[in-house]
């Protein structure tokens, strides 16, 4: 019998009116309804087959919450990211704490600097989002330690948005939800790809569990897209933590035990 998969979160920091923000205006976020949502988002990873172990989060991680940004978990290692942002990089110490009963873990080094949201795995291809928070020595990096493992990396030009992940993801190992506005689709030739409804150009970021799918619920139009497709789509809502900049997928690390 296959056990089923971890998904790795962390707690939303009382902290989190302090996080970083790049595209969006700074606006008030209530902690109490973040965190709400946030176990509600837990409560879903549940519901699709996770074993959901949550982190602590302290003052000094504004971010804490988008815990993706931190690692990159593959079958065979655990790859401790160096998050562009400076402010970011106290959450690390706990996550490598986290990860090591699960992998062996490896790091992306100075002066290279590359967040998980701009990591996207599909099947033996690991995408690479050159975005301002990933660097060319990020990416080098990360090709020298997954090559090994036999994955292909390509590198992939975003605009428009603070990752890879924000702009594309894959809902299957053959379907990719994607904003074409921010991602070229030449860059994804062989996949089936499914734009997001021009009125929602944050919706190009959901969560797989194995053939199940998580998504936020401030996109209808895409969803009924995703819908329409086959895909079966569970809702959340995370309007206080899209405040902050995140999306669905930044909130776990999903694995295979
Ligand atoms: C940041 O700017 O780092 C956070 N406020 C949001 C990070 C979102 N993470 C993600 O898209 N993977």
């Amino acid at each position: 019998m296959v056990s089923e998969p971890i998904a790795l979160t962390r707690a939303v920091s009382p902290a989190i009116a302090g996080c970083e923000l790049t595209h969006l205006p700074r606006v008030a976020i209530d902690v109490r309804k973040a965190s709400a949502q946030h176990a509600e988002y837990e409560r879903v990873l549940q519901d699709l087959g996770c074993k959901v172990r949550r982190l602590t989060a302290g003052s000094d991680m504004p971010d804490s919450v988008f815990i993706e940004d931190i690692a990159v978990v593959l079958d065979e290692v655990a790859i401790l990211t160096r998050p562009g942002a400076e402010s970011r990089r106290a959450e690390s110490p706990g996550v490598a704490e986290a990860l090591h009963s699960y992998r062996p873990l490896a790091g992306i080094e100075p002066p290279a600097t590359l967040d998980g949201g701009d990591v996207l795995v599909v099947g033996r291809s690991v995408y690479v989002g050159c975005s301002g928070r990933t660097n060319s020595a990020g990416v080098h990096q990360m090709r020298q330690l997954v090559a090994p493992f036999g994955y292909a990396l390509r590198p992939v030009s975003v605009r428009g948005c603070l990752h890879l992940k924000s702009a594309v993801t894959a809902a299957s190992d053959e379907t990719l939800l994607i904003n074409p506005a921010w991602a070229r689709t030449e860059e994804f030739s062989g996949f089936d790809l499914i734009d997001v409804d021009p009125e929602e150009a944050h919706g190009a970021n959901i969560v797989r569990v194995m053939n199940r799918l998580l998504y936020s619920a401030a996109f209808p139009r895409t969803r009924e897209r995703l819908e329409r497709r086959g895909f079966e789509v569970a809702a959340v809502d995370v309007s206080e933590i899209a405040k902050a900049e995140g999306a669905v997928t930044c909130c776990s690390l999903i694995f295979k035990a």
